[in-house]
């Protein structure tokens, strides 16, 4: 179908290793005069950085050539959050020369692992939203899909965390400071956009109304790219990130450098706020200048192509990551129709066809909305077309559905701009991203969307990258599925399902044991270099990682802990099987009561670890600043994945998929994706506690739950909760009389206390289960043997199938194979 001018190849024997350490000398000699034995590792990853993208380069503008010959369907994947994580492993896994790469190196006595280590984390994302969005980059360019993310080159990423006094601290995150290898800044891609201001109508020259804007205030956003490499396939995709600069032609406007600074540090962090939307001017303007940016280089790009308007729906599709870039909608207006003439109908119906969305949550303080004074006095032609989309939403809906329906689902309520519902009535697709999600946005939070526009709504439930979450960061268990069920599961992750017939074979159990048990050794080695504390690397290594946040509930994770705790004490000779628990989480400086969990949490390991009776019996380590890197080292060497957050409100999750990939074996709600999970591998498989979401439902209706009722009749909720404010935790006075309040008080939100007894019923079960190795290993076996189910390619392929309408490019070829 497609005839293509250039032939692209990748993969395997792409470079030797003679020519490799040519070039890597070439660019050492040439970068910092000197030669590779007298590199800093700094000097050396940088050198090393600059060889590999001279390796892809070529590829990366024949991809683009490509697209551009064949006029290719492209997606825009805009998202105000990536998180890529270091890219160095990931370029050399895909580029298929990470063999030749560690080899070259090992010539000069250096270890490619340190090397990588060098590499800045780039964390422009708070969590889940941001790592899917790096997940989607990487399976969209291995699936051969033409694919761009768009977003913002933050000077500062998500803030760096320690504990002082078992307190978060936030530190600035200068990834950026000994610049990033990767990035190709493009001057001349960059564009202007416009904030503030007046804006009229008027008579132009030739008797139509045009827009007129005076006294707004001109910024430069310059695109910073970086090449999303495919996995064997010779594609390399583009991630756009934009950075604010002063145009020259404004110079003159700013009297001081306080004065520039302001418009200057636009892009300057990222907003450390993981689902509450901030009502703050600069959080509205980063929204703006992304999309506007992002809109304004698609369309430069689609003039180039030379043709009419309505093919524009054949050639473009966008994507509205959540909705911080729901703005693309009335900015794709704005440009149609005061930049080209084109009609509001037309625009409307280009529009909607081109722009689809995500939703990432159910949590309803995480649906945003803007003030419309501030939308109006800080981008008035965005108000003036939002406000039109609105009226006119509002006329095309009446007669048809009821009042109070159509008022309940307008974009403007009040003093309040609905970006969730201005993504919903300007798009063709909305979609969840796990079925339990996707079925609640239907019955509940968007039912009343859902009545309106039932074909609008679909399902993607999420999936992960599983090279960077397999291949390269559990390399002993990837030696294993090599060894016993061949390498097709490198490219094709459904095929781990072949790991299903080595359930009963002991040698393939004992070998799967092993690999878990090596990097449990790497991690118990890196805990003790960064906390100082000892861990038993043959205890139950207990994983919860992920954002600090009430309904996630670590609190309850603790209040198990606790109870064990008190259970040594009491009987110290009792057979308990030694565990440790790892936490991994920050939280959003400003959510007061999320930092009280962690100084809590901090304040019991304490307790807990330096007392005598409890031995290795019950470690706590709470590991700071968690990152993508230090996912990858806990991931592998976990075996129970935590993921106990209230049913109904964690979307989806990855993490648990990404554990369950690790072999971990999965204690849950029936939340988000842990449902998918366990149909997946069966109930025998999983440990599942706890309320369903009906049953949190009906609590909600009928308003009949007491947390101090449970605390008054269950002697050990009542043991443990004293330990808040008794003084047996010492230092918590404060936190711990919050955690109190926040349950017996305020009445438990997120009913920990009604799910405790059954959580920690599941925990005694998972416990004794343990015990049988076999047991737990071929437990373990079928976790992974069908985590091939929840593959990022697999996710990307039906939004580019159903939503997108969006095909590979030809040269999808596994040349490496
Ligand atoms: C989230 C959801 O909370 C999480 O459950 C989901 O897996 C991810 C990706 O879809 O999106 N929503 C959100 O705002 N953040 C998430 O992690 N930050």
């Amino acid at each position: 179908m497609f005839q293509s001018v250039f032939v692209i190849k990748g993969g395997k024997g792409m470079i030797t290793k003679k020519q490799l350490i040519k070039e890597l000398r070439k660019n050492v000699q040439e970068m910092y005069a000197i030669e590779i034995e007298d590199a800093t590792e700094q000097e050396l990853f940088f050198s090393l950085g600059t060889t590999i993208k001279g390796i892809y380069n070529k590829n990366w503008q024949k991809t683009w050539n490509n697209y551009l010959a064949e006029e290719q369907k492209q997606v825009y994947y805009f998202s105000i959050e990536f998180l890529p994580g270091k890219l160095l492993k990931s370029n050399l896994l895909n580029l298929g020369i990470l063999e030749v790469v560690r080899e070259s190196l090992a010539e000069f006595s250096v270890d490619l692992e340190d090397l990588a280590a060098v590499e800045k984390d780039m964390a422009l994302g708070n969590g889940g939203l941001g790592r899917l969005a790096s997940c989607f980059m990487d399976a969209i360019a291995s699936s051969g899909l033409p694919g761009n993310g768009n977003g913002i080159r933050y000077d500062y990423g998500l803030f760096k965390q320690q504990f002082v006094d078992g307190y978060q601290v936030e530190l600035p995150d200068e990834w950026l400071r000994n610049g990033n290898v990767w990035e190709i800044r493009r001057d001349s891609k960059a564009v202007n956009v416009h904030f503030g201001g007046d804006v009229y109508m008027q008579p132009k020259s030739n008797g139509k109304l045009g827009v007129v804007a005076e006294n707004e205030t001109i910024l430069r956003a310059v695109p910073y790219d970086t090449g999303m490499v495919g996995f064997e396939n010779g594609i390399v995709n583009t991630m756009r990130l934009w950075s604010v600069e002063i145009p020259s032609s404004e110079e003159g406007k700013y009297r001081s450098i306080e004065e520039r600074r302001v418009f200057e540090d636009l892009t300057a962090v990222l907003y450390p706020d993981d689902s509450n939307a901030r009502g703050r001017l600069i959080r509205l303007a980063q929204e703006y200048f992304f999309v506007s940016a992002g809109i304004q280089s698609i369309i430069r790009y689609f003039k180039k192509l030379n043709h009419p308007w309505h093919v524009l729906s054949e050639k473009v599709a966008i994507h509205i990551n959540d909705t911080h870039p729901a703005l693309c909608i009335p900015e794709l207006m704005r440009i149609l129709m005061d930049e080209y003439e084109v009609s509001w109908e037309q625009a409307w119906d280009l529009t909607s066809k081109v722009m689809s969305y995500t939703n990432h949550t159910i949590m309803a303080e995480a649906l945003e909305k803007w003030p419309t004074y501030l939308m109006k006095r800080s981008l008035p032609r965005m108000y003036q077309i939002i406000k039109e989309i609105d009226r006119r939403y509002v006329v095309s809906m009446s007669g048809i559905h009821d009042a109070a329906l159509i008022e309940r689902t307008r974009i403007i309520q009040g003093e309040d701009i609905h970006m969730a519902n201005l993504a919903i009535i300007g798009s063709h697709s909305t979609n969840g991203v796990a079925k339990l999600h996707s079925d609640l946005l239907k019955a509940v939070v968007l039912h009343d969307f859902y009545t309106i526009y039932p074909e609008r709504f679909n399902n993607k439930t999420n999936g992960i990258a599983q090279r960077r979450w397999l291949q390269l960061s559990n390399e002993p268990l990837s030696r294993v599925l090599d060894e016993t069920i061949g390498k097709s599961w490198r490219h094709e992750p459904a095929d781990l399902k072949l790991l299903m017939n080595y359930q009963n074979d002991p040698i393939v159990l004992e070998k799967l044991a092993k690999a878990k048990q090596q990097k449990k050794e790497e991690l118990a080695k890196y805990i003790q270099e960064t906390t100082g504390i000892i861990v038993n690397p043959t205890a139950i290594f207990d994983v919860q990682i992920k954002r600090l946040h009430a309904y996630k509930r670590q609190l309850l994770n603790l209040l198990h802990i606790l109870k064990l705790y008190f259970e040594i004490k009491e009987n110290p000779q009792a057979s308990i099987y030694p565990r440790v628990f790892i936490f991994g989480a920050k939280a959003a400086p400003s959510y007061a009561y999320a930092k009280s969990i962690i100084k809590v949490i901090n304040e019991v390991a304490n307790l807990v670890n330096h007392d005598q009776t409890i031995g290795d019996k019950l470690k706590i380590v709470f590991l700071p600043n968690y990152n993508v890197s230090l996912a990858e080292k806990i991931i592998p060497a976990a075996d129970v994945s935590e993921q106990i957050s209230l049913a109904s409100k964690e979307a989806s999750g990855t993490s648990n998929m990404k554990l369950m990939l690790n072999g971990a074996i999965t204690i849950a709600t029936l939340d988000g994706a842990n449902v998918e999970i366990r149909d997946a591998v069966g109930d025998e498989n999983i440990y599942i506690f706890g309320l369903t979401e009906a049953e949190v439902y009906a609590y909600y209706e009928n308003k009949n739950y007491s947390a101090r009722e449970v605390y008054e009749t269950n002697p050990i909720v009542h043991r443990v909760l004293n330990a808040f404010v008794d003084g047996s935790i010492p230092n918590i006075e404060r936190e711990g009389q919050e955690i109190v309040d926040s349950l017996l008080l305020y009445n438990d939100e997120y009913f920990l206390l009604r799910d405790f007894d059954a959580y920690c019923e599941a925990q005694a079960r998972l416990n004794q289960a343990y015990q049988d190795a076999t047991h737990w290993q071929k437990c373990s076996l079928i976790n992974i043997a069908n985590a091939g189910t929840f593959s990022a390619d697999k996710t990307v392929k039906q939004y580019a199938e159903d939503i997108w309408q969006i095909e590979p490019l030809f040269a999808h070829t596994h040349q490496g194979r």
